[in-house]
């Protein structure tokens, strides 16, 4: 292979939806420091500092080659001055100081512990940092307050921050085409987020629920987790109702449409090698709230771990509006929405796309979309940005 004297004519377009983007690219050791700054950033809730960060990693992410030098750099775009300077500390002396102190400060590890606490946010984890709590543990002992879903976190830590696998994730998609079929026939489940992406590990699984007859999808979320529910194979779950409010001037739809839209932040109880056969009878849900943990005496062990599974419910109608928003990464859906506004003037949701004249833009496919935005299409193997 050719030295860097020679870069190669990459032209790399500045936005990240522009771009492929495959899950295995060859500088992770520029990207993984990068993203310790933006995670960094985003613990001080500097919010424009960690998306540089990010969009600086994923402009790396996109290139054919192993960055070797400063030359290789020249014309890519996103690249801030602080970026540059850490690519080029890495470049010359292996590490980045700020990334190496970063890494380990009292302040980043502690903030990584507690937000790694399922239901906790940087707010709480802030607070509680400056309390003097450094890890999970620490606000039981402190008996801190904790709501259920946090509560649900501290008990089932260690495994919800344990990578579920992929073969996790196909045995929970039995489970929840069961659960599915079980109350509703006809339904398409598809699992979402980085699953589809083609990753190998995730944080959680997600789904994306739907029904070709419009409509037949309503209330199908309770009765999901009522089954579940009643087959002990929920150890949290909390529904939250579509917060879709961005389309006031938008196409005449029925008010009740906002409830159709939903989402369960849930925990699983996965059976190691029999999956889909949920044996514990430990079940106390009240079918009257919207969130409950069940099973709170039982830890994992060696029959059964828990795994983070998302489920969100979309009417047919914005199915693929649906599919593209949750099948990520962060990253590129973010960088969709700015390209939809700053470059089209357009808006572009999880459930819709308008116009810069407030028409709404159907389609019936992500292909569909991406030309609506004039887009070249990227399939999800290469949204990985
Ligand atoms: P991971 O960490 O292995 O689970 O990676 P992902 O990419 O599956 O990340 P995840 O599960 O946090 O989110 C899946 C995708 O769903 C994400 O790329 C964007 C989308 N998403 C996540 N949360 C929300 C949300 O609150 N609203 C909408 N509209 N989309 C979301
Ligand atoms: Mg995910």
């Amino acid at each position: 292979p050719k030295p860097s004297a020679d870069p190669p004519a990459t032209t790399v377009k500045s936005y990240a939806c522009q771009r492929r983007t495959p899950l295995k690219h060859h500088n992770t050791f520029l990207t993984d420091a990068l993203e310790i700054l933006a995670e960094n950033a985003e613990f001080n809730e500097n919010e424009g500092r960690s998306v540089a960060f990010r969009r600086s990693a994923s402009v790396l992410k996109a290139l054919p080659h192993v960055v070797r030098g400063m030359d290789d750099l020249k014309n890519l775009p996103c690249l801030g001055e602080h970026s540059v300077r850490v690519i080029k500390e890495i470049l010359e002396d292996g590490t980045s100081s700020e990334v190496e102190s970063t890494r380990q400060s009292e302040q980043y590890q502690a903030m990584k512990a507690l937000t790694g606490v399922f239901g906790v946010g940087v707010k709480s984890a802030d607070r509680w940092f400056r309390e003097g709590l450094r890890r999970p543990l620490d606000l039981i002992h402190t008996g801190q307050k904790l709501n259920l879903a946090q509560q649900a976190g501290v008990q089932y830590y260690n495994d919800l921050n344990r990578p579920v696998t992929k073969r996790e994730a196909v045995a929970i998609s039995h489970i929840v085409e069961k659960a599915v079929n079980a109350v509703l026939s006809g339904a398409i489940i598809t699992l979402m987020g980085g699953f589809r992406r083609g990753k190998e590990v995730g944080h959680d699984v997600d789904f994306l629920i739907t029904h070709l007859e419009e409509g037949a999808e309503e209330g199908l979320m309770p009765k999901v987790l009522n089954w579940l529910e009643e087959q002990g194979l929920l150890l949290y779950q909390k529904t939250t109702r579509n917060s879709y409010l961005e389309s006031k001037d938008g196409p005449a739809r029925p008010p009740h449409n906002l409830d159709r839209f939903e989402r369960c932040f849930s925990i699983f109880k996965l059976e190691k090698g029999k999956e889909g056969s949920g044996t514990s009878l430990n079940t106390s849900y009240d079918s009257g709230t919207t969130e409950g943990i069940t099973g709170t005496t039982e830890q994992p062990g060696p029959s059964w771990r828990a795994v983070r599974v998302d489920l969100v419910v979309s009417p047919f109608s914005q199915f693929a509006f649906a599919t593209l928003g949750w099948t990520g990464s962060k990253l590129f859906e973010r960088e969709l929405r700015r390209w939809a506004g700053q470059e089209k003037g357009m808006s572009l949701s999880s459930h819709a796309l308008y116009d810069s004249k407030q028409r709404y833009l159907r389609a019936n496919s992500e292909e569909e979309i991406f030309a609506h935005l004039g887009l070249e299409y990227i399939p999800p193997s290469e949204r990985n940005a």
